[in-house]
């Protein structure tokens, strides 16, 4: 029996746009692979970006081993980011825009020149612009936050949302931020950015070799969430979300009640 990709994608599609959770799809389709995972991907975004979306950037997931052990996937992801993704710095968000969101502590590259391939950490720092504090919000779009490989690339690598702070001059070294992320002023995940594959830079290279990989390239221009520093925290009603990292400030956002 062949899979039907298109379905697929519009079953990933619609659980986003209806804020409700669905069956894994690798139940139904036990030999989905990680490749036609990132087809229904592609699939899914392109519904998006025929409803007036724009890509913006991507995400890169499943870069800290915190996240690998949290969601039992041992494998470097990426998604796409879109305009309408974006949460104001110092915005407020609904939660029933969602199905069971978390919060993940990260930090962000502002691209000024296009990159993909094979590229030396060297290399990747002449493409960026600029570095900010950032949050993500992920919000696996299967039931209880359980996928396998395939199911979270096809559901856009959970990603959700993106909160960026001021950008800064990308000048120094960030492989080794502490990072503070509180809920209403109490810490609830506490980091640094070496556990983003040993430096947020490696995410950058590592962005512009699967990209490259599967036939595009990024941008300048767009934004690349270097993924998680430490375990998502679920997020809850009226909480006051702030993630502080070492050298580069803070970056906020309120749920509403
Ligand atoms: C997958 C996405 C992980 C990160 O920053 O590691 C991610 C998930 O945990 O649902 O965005
Ligand atoms: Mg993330």
């Amino acid at each position: 029996m062949s899979v039907d990709l298109d379905q697929l994608a519009l079953i990933v599609d619609e659980a986003a746009l209806e804020a409700r959770g669905v069956e894994q799809l690798t139940i139904s389709n036990p030999d989905l692979t990680p490749a036609e995972g990132y087809e229904i991907q592609a699939k899914a975004f392109s519904m998006r970006l025929a409803r007036g979306e724009t890509q913006v950037g991507i995400k890169m997931g499943l870069t800290s081993r915190a996240k690998m052990i949290q969601v039992n996937v041992s494998e470097v992801i990426w998604g796409r980011l879109s305009d309408a993704m974006r949460v104001e710095d110092g915005g407020t968000i609904s939660l029933a825009r969602y199905v069971h969101p978390r919060v993940e502590p990260e930090v962000a590259f502002l691209l000024k020149r296009p990159l993909a391939g094979i590229v030396s950490p060297a290399e990747a720092v002449t493409a960026i612009a600029a570095v900010a504090p950032a949050m993500e919000i992920i919000d696996s779009r299967f039931q209880d936050f359980k996928f396998t490989l395939p199911d979270v690339v096809a559901d856009n690598a959970s990603s959700s949302g993106f909160v960026l702070g001021a950008w800064s001059d990308p000048g120094s070294d960030l492989s080794n931020r502490g990072m503070v992320m509180e809920f209403d002023g109490r810490p609830v995940q506490i980091g640094s950015t070496a556990a983003i594959l040993g430096d947020p830079l490696r995410s950058l290279v590592a962005a512009a070799r699967m990209v490259g990989q599967a036939g595009f390239r990024l941008e300048a221009g767009w934004v690349v969430m270097a993924g998680a520093a430490t375990a998502a925290q679920a997020l809850v009603p009226g909480v006051h979300v702030r993630n502080s990292v070492e050298g580069l400030g803070t970056v906020a956002f309120r749920v509403s009640v």
